[in-house]
C-alpha cells in the first residue's frame, strides 16, 4: 500500500488515464476526489469508477467543475478538505488535443485548449498547493504533460505549448514548493490509446507509424501511467522533486 490514507484529487478522471491512475491509487490505499468536465456522459462514467474504487474498500466523492475555470481547483480541495480532511496528492491530468491543422486554426480552439491544459491548471496547483502549505505536511503535485512537451506535431499546434507549459509550471513549482515539503514532478506519456485520439489513429498509416516508432512495439494503455502516477505520488519518490518522466514504450529516443 503505497498510498495508504492518503487523499488524492485527480483532474479528468472520468475516464482514459484520469480514471486508470484514480483506481490504482484506491488500490494503494488512496481515498479519492474526481475532478469531471460536469457532462452527463462524465458523471455515468465516473459513477461507474467510483463503484470500482468502492469495490477496493477505499472511498470517492465526484466534483463536475470544468477544467479551464481558474475556479475549479478551489472546489477540488473544498470537496477533499470536507470529505477527507485534506489533500496529499494532487493530479493535474485533465486535457483536450482537437488535432487542426495551423495556418486555419480557430481562436476558438487555440484558446479553448489553453484554457483547459494549462490556464486552468495553473490555478488548480495553485490551489492543492496552499491547502499542503497549510496542511504543514508535504505533499506532492503530478501534471500529465505529454512526449509533446518535447516534440511537435503539425496537427497539434495548440497543444503541444500547452505540454510544454505544463512541463515548466512543474519545475517551478519543485522550486517554489520545495521549502514546504510539496514535491512537483511531470509525467509524459507517448502515445496512449484513449478517446483523446481516437480519431487521430483511425487512419491505419498513422497508426502502424506510431506502433513501428515504439520499441516496445505497441501503443500504450491507459494503466501503463498508472504505476509512474504512483510512485511519484507516493513516498518511494520522496527525493524527487521537478523531474520529468517519459512513460512511452521508448517512443522519443527511437531515431534511428
Ligand atoms: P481522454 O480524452 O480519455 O481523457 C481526458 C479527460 O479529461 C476526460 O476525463 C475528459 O472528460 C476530461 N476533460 C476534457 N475536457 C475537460 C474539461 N473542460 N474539464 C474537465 N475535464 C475535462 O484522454 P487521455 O488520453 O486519458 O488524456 C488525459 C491526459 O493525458 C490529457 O491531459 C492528455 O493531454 C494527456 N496525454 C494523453 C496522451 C495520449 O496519447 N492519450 C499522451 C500524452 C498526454
Ligand atoms: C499526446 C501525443 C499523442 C497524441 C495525444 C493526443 O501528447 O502527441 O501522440 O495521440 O497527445
Amino acid at each position: 500500500m503505497l498510498l495508504n490514507d492518503k487523499t488524492v484529487i485527480i483532474t479528468g478522471a472520468s475516464r482514459g488515464i484520469g480514471a486508470a491512475a484514480a483506481l490504482e491509487c484506491a488500490r494503494q490505499g488512496a481515498n479519492l476526489v474526481i475532478g469531471y468536465s460536469g457532462s452527463p456522459t462524465s458523471k455515468g462514467q465516473v459513477d461507474e469508477l467510483i463503484q470500482q474504487i468502492e469495490a477496493q474498500g477505499r472511498k470517492a466523492v465526484a466534483v463536475g467543475a470544468p477544467a479551464e475555470d481558474p475556479d475549479t481547483g478551489a472546489a477540488l480541495v473544498a470537496a477533499a478538505v470536507e470529505h477527507f480532511s485534506g489533500v496529499d496528492v494532487f493530479v493535474n491530468n485533465a486535457g483536450i488535443c482537437p488535432f487542426h491543422s495551423f495556418l486555419d486554426m480557430p481562436r476558438e480552439t487555440y484558446l479553448k485548449t489553453v484554457d483547459t491544459n494549462l490556464n486552468g491548471a495553473y490555478f488548480a496547483v495553485q490551489a492543492a498547493a496552499n491547502q499542503m502549505k497549510e496542511q504543514g505536511r508535504g505533499g506532492a503535485i503530478i501534471a500529465v504533460s505529454s512526449i509533446s512537451a518535447l516534440v511537435g506535431g503539425a496537427m497539434q499546434t495548440h497543444y503541444t505549448p500547452t505540454k510544454a507549459g505544463l512541463l515548466s509550471l512543474m519545475q517551478s513549482c519543485a522550486v517554489a514548493l520545495g521549502p514546504y515539503g510539496i514535491r512537483c514532478n511531470a509525467v509524459l506519456p507517448g502515445t496512449i490509446e484513449t478517446d483523446i485520439n481516437r480519431d487521430d489513429l483511425s487512419d491505419t498509416d498513422k497508426r502502424q507509424y506510431m506502433e513501428s516508432r515504439t520499441p516496445l512495439g505497441r501503443l500504450g494503455r491507459p494503466d501503463d501511467l498508472a504505476g509512474p502516477i504512483v510512485f511519484l505520488a507516493s513516498d518511494m519518490a520522496r527525493y524527487v522533486t521537478g523531474a520529468s518522466l517519459l512513460v512511452d514504450g521508448g517512443m522519443f529516443v527511437n531515431l534511428q
